[in-house]
């Protein structure tokens, strides 16, 4: 008789990679395989949550795009793979060449983790370091950065983020988001459904497509594209004349009110309204309800980042819910704290300061939260002159699809002296780069994210790996120590502290250890920027179950616990001022569905302000400036008949996380959704072929006929276009017809949403 052979199956509780709420999920694995997944119901926030994307991921596991040895590029364009000693000896010669030359003006750093993984990012940014470059460009800096810069100004630090108590407000404002397709709120689906059911809350979607939240909402405010600025501005001008603001929160907890006050008195409120397209009465009625709502706040994302007066929209839709008080309470808009810092403070007045602001060389762009605006990347390169970017290290990012203008940054990137790309797939960026790194993937190795936005109970999840890693690959911790060994900045032992570690290091809090490091650092002034592959090296071997990497989380901890003690310890960790970092790292490690870390009270938020008087300061010179010259803008004029909103979340798209198009189950070729009287005027039915053509180029799409976009209003879906197995692209290459420059004066943010286009029948 033949024996059966014996299946393994196994369970692994990690997370969700694909968008950053990053849900917990329980893989099943049978003899290695991805068998069944589903959600974690031990996860502290998602609690068994997920969405239809998750259950895919086997996809992102095993498709014929992973990289699995290194690859180095010959002269004919064609790669060979090579050793890691090989490409990582090499590679560490030409960047020393290139400092040593040019300086860390000639480096930047892109990337830096996606959406799953960022605890790889403290070990790469050592590199930047390492090469004196303070350059960083990275997927938030074209997103985000004019929110952080708005925080800047009002909070005082760029790092005072905001998020929203979405399940606890009585009213919620859903400006330019679709979070039943894109999330980016705690268990979206969930927490819709429990709204729209609810009588005594209202939803509010301001949105010019009938998105599938606003099919969900009280109220759809069918806004015309680009004109949140004038919507946004009219309801506060409401709110302040009919006298709903919070004039003690005002008056408390803020400064500038007067003058802003004046500012929004005088604005034409039936004019804007008009620009808007939206019925004023619409206007008054969710300005009222939401001002007079016993708690509300407001949830922001795309719609209104990635459009025409992008900073200013920052500005007001923080200004709704500070001028109502909505700030500092359950329901509201709230700080919070965070355990990996994902940005830094780089207001560019501190230049004033003597603190070093770098600006780019060709834009003369400064920074935001630290981080530099992929759209002038491009042209940084293709500068003339000794100051340009020779070398550029990208890292879990593919630029030449998610950036904009794909054929600028193929054109740049090939003038790069050296692009090494570490990666997990063969990525068209990769395709590109002399050097190729694979990484193990997130499933392969310790990772987490910073994406710990929330506010009053926080949460961090570490991840054990599911797997081994495939082939030859690494994990990015042993990549970029490996390499700053090669690059002679880390000697590749250090026994002290080694032994020190291996001395239980549990018993003394790892206090005695900590002492150690850093007394070598002080004597050693030449590592302080490589601390975390020292921790790696060291704490990081004596570690449960190789958890090397999260060594790196030691010090976030403790700095974590030293700024939040009372918060750490009302989430029920234990320990004294010494001790209760080390207790909060341990149990970081110990929970593998992730770990509440902090329980905050609502008074805390004060705390959080970074300005000397703890206010909120509303008067922002630029912003007021921005708000009158709304007045006296011509409404925006195209000589195209079409606006494409130029990266839709859909189903079935998720970054370029998924590169095997068979993951889609429907939506296959990522359709341009246009509305049935403009696909009658151009005669075109479901299912044609017609050509987008944008100032910057044209591609051609198919037509899907849906009366939920408005008149002259077209779009597309984000993550389509990759050449999967170096085929042709799967669905629209977006960004060939997006350009640099199109984009806001202020953060250099793309107005993606915003893309006047002409349509073609083929
Ligand atoms: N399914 C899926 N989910 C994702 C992702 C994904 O690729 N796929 N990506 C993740 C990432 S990286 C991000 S940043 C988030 C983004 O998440 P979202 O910003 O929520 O997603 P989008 O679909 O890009 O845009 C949101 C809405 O803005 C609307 N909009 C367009 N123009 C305007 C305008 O002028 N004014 C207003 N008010 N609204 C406008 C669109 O109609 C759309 O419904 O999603 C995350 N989640
Ligand atoms: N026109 C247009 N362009 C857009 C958008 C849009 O709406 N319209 N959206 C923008 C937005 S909001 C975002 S956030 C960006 C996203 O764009 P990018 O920042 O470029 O990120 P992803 O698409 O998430 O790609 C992540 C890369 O990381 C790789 N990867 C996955 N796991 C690992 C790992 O463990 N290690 C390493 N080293 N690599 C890994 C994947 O293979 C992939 O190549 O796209 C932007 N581009
Ligand atoms: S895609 Fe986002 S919402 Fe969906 S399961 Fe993954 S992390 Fe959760
Ligand atoms: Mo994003």
């Amino acid at each position: 008789m033949r024996e059966t052979p014996s299946v393994t199956e196994q369970q692994h509780p990690t997370a969700c990679i694909l968008c950053s709420r990053n849900c917990g999920i329980t893989i099943t694995t049978v003899d290695g395989k991805f068998s069944k997944i589903k959600g974690d119901k031990a996860h502290p926030m998602s609690a068994g949550y997920i969405c239809q994307k998750a259950a895919r991921l086997q996809y992102y596991q095993d498709n014929a795009d992973r990289l699995e040895q290194p690859l180095k590029r010959n002269p004919d364009g064609s790669f060979s793979p090579v050793s890691w000693d090989q490409a990582l000896t090499e590679i560490a010669e030409k960047l020393t060449q290139i400092r040593h030359q040019f300086g860390g003006d000639a480096f930047a750093f892109v990337g830096g983790g996606g959406q799953g993984n960022h605890l790889a990012g403290g070990y790469g940014q050592q590199l930047r370091r390492a090469m004196d470059s303070r350059y960083i460009y990275s997927a938030l800096a074209q997103e985000k950065t004019q929110d952080f810069w708005v925080n800047g100004r009002l909070f005082g630090d760029q790092r005072c983020h905001t998020t929203e108590d979405v399940e606890h407000a009585d009213y919620v404002l859903f400006i330019g988001c679709n979070p039943y397709q894109s999330h980016g709120i705690p268990n979206a689906r969930d927490t819709l459904k429990e709204f729209s059911k609810n009588p005594d809350r209202t939803m509010v979607v301001i949105d010019p497509r009938r998105s599938e939240t606003a099919k969900m909402a009280d109220i759809h405010l069918q806004v015309k594209p680009g004109t949140d600025a004038y919507l946004m501005s009219a309801m506060l001008a409401i709110i302040v004349k009919e006298g709903l603001h919070d004039l003690e929160f005002l008056t408390t907890r803020c400064t500038g009110f007067e003058t802003l006050e004046k500012e929004l008195l005088a604005i034409p409120i039936e004019e804007y309204a008009k620009r808007t397209d939206i019925p004023i009465e619409d206007i008054e009625r969710v300005a009222r309800g939401f001002a007079s709502a016993r708690t509300a706040c407001v949830r922001i994302d795309l719609g209104i980042q990635h459009t025409i007066n992008t900073t200013l929209n920052a500005y007001l839709e923080k200004l709704l819910y500070l001028i109502t008080g909505n700030f500092g309470i359950k329901g509201g808009n709230n700080l919070h704290a965070f355990l990996i810092p994902l940005l830094s403070n780089s207001d560019e007045r501190l230049a004033e300061q003597g603190k070093t602001i770098k600006l780019t060389a060709h834009h003369k762009m400064f920074p935001i939260g630290g981080l530099y605006p992929p759209n002038i990347l491009p042209d940084e390169i293709e500068h003339e002159g000794d100051d340009r970017l020779r070398a550029v290290w990208v890292d879990s990012a593919n630029p030449l699809m998610t950036y904009a203008d794909t054929q600028a940054y193929e054109r740049a990137f090939q003038k790069l002296d050296l692009l090494v790309v570490v990666d997990v797939a063969l990525t068209e960026t990769a395709r590109l780069a002399h050097y190729i790194l694979p990484a193990a993937n997130q499933f392969e190795k310790w990772e987490a994210t910073g994406f710990n936005l929330e506010f009053p109970t926080n949460f961090f999840h570490l991840r054990q790996p599911v797997k081994a890693p495939q082939g030859d690959t690494l994990p990015e911790p042993e990549i970029y120590t490996r390499l700053l060994e090669k690059m002679n900045l880390i000697p590749k032992r250090f026994p002290l502290l080694e032994r020190i570690a291996r001395l239980e290091p549990k018993a003394a809090g790892y206090q005695v250890f900590l002492a150690s490091l850093i007394a070598t650092l002080k004597k050693n002034k030449h590592w302080v920027h490589y601390a975390p592959s020292i921790l790696y090296r060291t704490l990081g071997k004596t570690l449960p179950d190789g958890a090397a990497a999260a060594a790196i989380l030691l010090p976030l901890a403790i700095q974590f616990a030293d700024k939040n003690a009372a918060a750490v310890r009302r989430a029920g960790i234990q320990g004294n001022r010494f001790t209760l970092g080390a207790n909060l790292f341990r149990r970081i490690l110990d929970q593998r569905s992730g770990a509440i870390i902090s329980q905050h009270e609502f008074s805390d938020i004060w705390g959080m302000i970074r300005n000397k008087d703890r206010r909120i300061h509303l008067e922002i010179d630029e912003m007021l400036e921005d708000l009158r010259a709304l007045g006296v803008k011509t409404p925006e004029h195209t000589d195209t008949p079409f606006i494409l909103m130029a990266g839709e979340r859909r189903a079935y798209n998720a970054n370029q996380i998924y590169r095997d198009p068979a993951w889609r189950k429907v939506d296959k070729e990522g359709a341009l959704r246009m509305h049935p009287n403009d696909a009658t005027d151009l005669d075109v039915k479901d299912g044609d072929s017609v050509m987008v053509r944008a100032k910057r180029g044209d591609i051609t799409v198919t037509v899907q006929i849906d009366d939920s976009v408005r008149r002259g209003m077209v779009t597309l879906p984000h993550g389509y276009g990759m050449r999967y197995r170096n085929g042709e692209p799967n669905g629209p290459a977006l960004n060939m017809l997006t350009a640099g420059d199109h984009c806001d004066p202020l953060s250099k943010t793309p107005y993606h949403k915003y893309v006047p286009v002409s349509i073609l029948k083929c």
